[in-house]
């Protein structure tokens, strides 16, 4: 058995069109495989950057343009019974040419293709093209034929099995690509292969079990066997003459459990397969590592409704999570080491679960094994988003045999703990005026409620299945109703005001979002807005969604004194973003067990632009990321409205119990005390308490000039409550010392404030780029120091470092009152 890449000395090549520029017209580029058009035309200097101010708007061609990679590759006979291609993965309608002649057409980016081409290949120089339809032609005709259905945006992505968000997104450029997007290689076997090999991992009264279930393809009917070790256990069995499967069984007593982040260890063992001949030949091998637990969803009819608990080795997991989308919009650069990077700061942020969002792709190999690594659990979507989708044909085979070929792929992996059946569809058919527009027509039902549940439970019965997100349980039951199920909260972002997450009381929110402009070095480099505002051609542009710059303003009317110039606006608005979530993180948790989970829209971005993510499309992290990290900590400390006071909720998300000394004390700005009261704080492990305040506590004398601290143990676990929005507290001008002193490869900036700071934050990328800071919103009284920790590529400036726009507070706003 061999395999031979076939990744180098592509070239690609657009075919002749009216719509495709002079300069690229007879133009071979050299092409990168795995790749895409975008990143190749790119590198060829022949397209500007479609990252970069409004370049998008000029590159809408590609994405009608049909396009022909082709390679030379030397090629040699062996004793070989099969020679198959293999193509991990094409985007999208592709027509497979080797040596001239057709051997298959594809048309789903989500699938992978294995032709068997032996009779085809000539010893020495061989030529292997792919030819693409242009995505939009072949989507509309689909469209055509099948009669348009409603989206909730204005392109066909609905009638192609390609990734939604590359036809644009509310947070992601129309960057509609083509290409040989995985590994392509050819594979020669002889006798027989492992065609898939499909572990199911159950833990039940502490023993492992692996039943795997082996597929082969064979050319010929000798008797097979095939061979597995896990964890010190063995086990052999035969697959018979004429048979193509088997499933073969192995126990382990007493396994270490895999646990998610925060909850235990995540041991790994290698579960190692060969298939071999009736005499003990090798032929093929196939290996993972997997992880023993057991998952289950707890949607058992309560007092309130309808739960929505994730299980994990039976004990119940509080889902601090937050949505994924892909981490850029051409997938090639997406490497295992950017991922890691996101893992790490999504594991920074505090956060034990990624779903990933279905109108991206189903996430790599890389992903996965780096999630069962960390313990990051993840949920999938199956690739249905924000639209009605057709079930006729060719959709449904390719549904169907896309689904199947993704639940084999990835159970494997104990992170993997989820599978939803779309984003928003059976909410969009319910709410969004889509009936009688579709009269009758298909929209995607079939998939949610029937196909993708069977699959499901033919192929992986150990992971549970959730038709949409959201999804109440029942379709007798609105999707999005908060006491059942998932719900996703967009009315805050859209219509409202974030002290509207208060209203809600849902069992699991799995989605919702507050945004803000990137980093201002990333804004810096994607755009070239000469000055820079809020309404700047290339901010505009990088802010994909409906009136967003009028709902960022909204916000700061709402809460935050009016910004005198950019430097405040991107401040302001970063802030409230930063308030809005950790604001609805804390009234969420603080209903645990009721809600059991969270998931955040979004951790990442695919480009630099203006989003609901905590981590901008250069990957960095937005003062939301900060906010994060403290109101998804295992212990939590918040002050919460309550039955028309206030109460301090302790939450605590640890197995041990939290017992420390609390006190709550109301104090003006000038940090004079009024009222205080203690308390030993005593919190169960995964439980809450509450902890009504007295009204000299909850009532101020002056609502615009003080506070409540509520502390508990050292002042980590601290959470303050202010009586009016900051536009109308009587701020101090803010004073404070500043000293910048080296520390290791970095510089330490200490501040002490003279006078209250709120929230202050420090923007080192201000200076240089590359510069990151270890904290931001620290409120501090007077009297009190923070210290941050920046790390750059060279010293930075130490006066620039204390003033401003890299050193802000609110109350250096207006220097003043508001
Ligand atoms: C939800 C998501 C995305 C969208 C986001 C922000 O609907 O599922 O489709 O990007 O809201 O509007």
């Amino acid at each position: 058995m061999t395999r031979q890449t076939l990744h180098d000395g592509w070239v690609l090549r657009a075919v002749p069109g009216p719509q495709v520029p002079p300069e690229i017209a007879d133009q071979a580029v050299p092409a990168t495989v795995p790749g895409c058009v975008h990143t190749d035309l790119l590198a060829a200097g022949l397209i500007p950057d479609p990252y970069l101010d409004d370049n998008e708007n000029r590159l809408g061609w590609i994405g009608r343009t049909d396009w022909v990679y082709e390679t030379t590759f030397a090629w040699q006979p062996g004793d070989d019974d099969r020679v198959d291609l293999v193509c991990a993965g094409l985007d999208t309608v592709a027509t497979v040419i080797l040596n001239g002649a057709d051997i298959g057409r594809t048309e789903n980016q989500h699938r992978g293709y294995r032709f068997a081409v032996g009779s085809l290949l000539r010893p020495g120089d061989n030529t292997l093209a792919v030819r693409f339809d242009s995505p939009y032609r072949y989507a509309e005709a689909h469209r055509e034929r099948l009669g348009d259905r409603p989206n909730a945006y204005p392109e066909p992505f609905n009638f192609i099995r390609k990734t939604a968000c590359n036809f644009g997104w509310d947070w992601g450029p129309t960057v509609v690509t083509a290409g040989v997007w995985q590994e392509i290689g050819l594979h020669a076997w002889s006798t027989a292969r492992l065609a898939s090999v499909r572990p199911l991992v159950t833990v039940a009264d502490g023993t492992g079990r692996v039943e795997l279930h082996v597929e082969v393809e064979r050319v010929t009917d000798a008797p097979l066997t095939v061979h597995a070790t896990v964890a010190g256990a063995a086990v052999e069995v035969t697959v018979p003459a004429g048979e193509r499967t088997a499933v073969a069984s192995l126990t382990v007593a007493d396994p270490e459990l895999w646990w998610p982040v925060g909850y235990g260890a995540q041991p790994l063992h290698d579960l190692a397969v060969t298939l071999r001949t009736g005499d003990g030949r090798a032929l093929d091998g196939w290996s993972r590592r997997i992880g023993f637990r057991s998952v289950r969803l707890d949607t058992t009819p309560d007092a309130h409704g309808t739960p929505f608990v994730l299980h994990v080795n039976d004990v119940p997991v509080f889902v601090k999570g937050v949505n994924w989308i892909p981490d850029d919009a051409f997938p090639n650069r997406v490497t295992r080491q950017r991922l890691a990077e996101r893992f790490a700061q999504a594991l920074g942020a505090n956060v034990n679960l990624l779903r990933i969002w279905g109108g991206g792709r189903y996430e790599s190999d890389d992903f996965y094994q780096l999630a069962d690594e960390r313990g990051l659990l993840v949920q999938q979507d199956f690739l249905f988003a924000c639209a009605a989708y057709p079930e006729e044909e060719p959709f449904r085979t390719e549904v169907e045999a896309e689904a199947r070929e993704q639940v084999s792929r990835l159970a494997s992996h104990p992170s993997l703990v989820l599978w939803t059946g779309n984003n928003e569809n059976i909410w969009g058919w319910h709410d969004w005026d889509w009936q009688e527009p579709l009269a009758g027509r298909t929209w995607g039902r079939g998939y949610y409620l029937e196909l993708l549940p069977a699959i499901v439970a033919e192929l992986d019965p150990t992971r549970p299945y959730w038709p949409g997100s959201p999804w109440s349980g029942s379709e007798e039951i609105h999707p999005n109703d908060p006491a059942h199920g998932t719900m996703h909260i967009w009315d805050v972002w859209n219509t409202d005001d974030y002290t509207k997450y208060r209203e809600y009381l849902p069992r699991f929110v799995a989605e919702f979002g507050y945004q803000a402009p990137p980093a201002y070095a990333t804004l810096r480099r994607a755009l070239s807005d000469e000055p820079l505002a809020h309404d700047s051609p290339g901010m505009a542009h990088h802010q994909k969604a409906i009136d967003g710059d009028r709902k960022l303003q909204r916000g700061l009317d709402a809460h935050l004194p009016a910004p005198a110039d950019f430097d405040d606006w991107h401040y302001l608005t970063q802030l409230n973003q930063a308030r809005a979530i950790q604001l609805g993180v804390e009234h969420f948790r603080a209903h645990r067990p009721v809600c059991a989970g969270t998931i955040v829209w979004q951790l990442n971005d695919c480009w630099p632009v203006t989003s609901w993510a905590a981590v901008d499309g250069d990957g960095r992290r937005k003062p939301l990321w900060y906010a994060l990290r403290r109101a998804y900590a295992d212990r939590l400390l918040t002050v919460q409205p309550r039955d028309g006071g206030l109460a301090v909720v302790a939450v605590n998300e640890t197995g041990s119990a939290w017992q420390a000394p609390a006190t709550v004390t109301r104090l003006t700005l000038a940090g004079e005390p009024r009222a205080k009261t203690s308390v030993d704080l005593d919190v169960p492990a995964y439980s809450s308490v509450v902890l009504a305040l007295p009204a000299e506590l909850a009532r101020p004398d002056d609502a615009r000039r003080e506070l409540l601290v509520a502390e508990a143990g050292d002042s980590a676990e601290r959470a303050l409550w202010f009586f009016a929005e900051d536009r109308e507290i009587d701020w101090p001008a803010a004073e404070l010392d500043a000293s910048v002193e080296p520390a290791g490869d970095g510089q330490r900036v200490r501040v002490t404030a003279r006078t209250v700071l709120r929230d202050l934050t420090l923007y080192p990328d201000r200076l240089d780029p590359a510069a990151q800071v270890d904290q931001a919103l620290v409120t501090l009284l007077p009297g009190e120091s923070a210290t941050f920790t920046v790390h750059a590529d060279a010293p930075l400036d130490p006066v620039a470092l204390t003033r401003r726009p890299v050193l802000r507070c609110v109350n250096d706003i207006t220097g003043g009152t508001a």
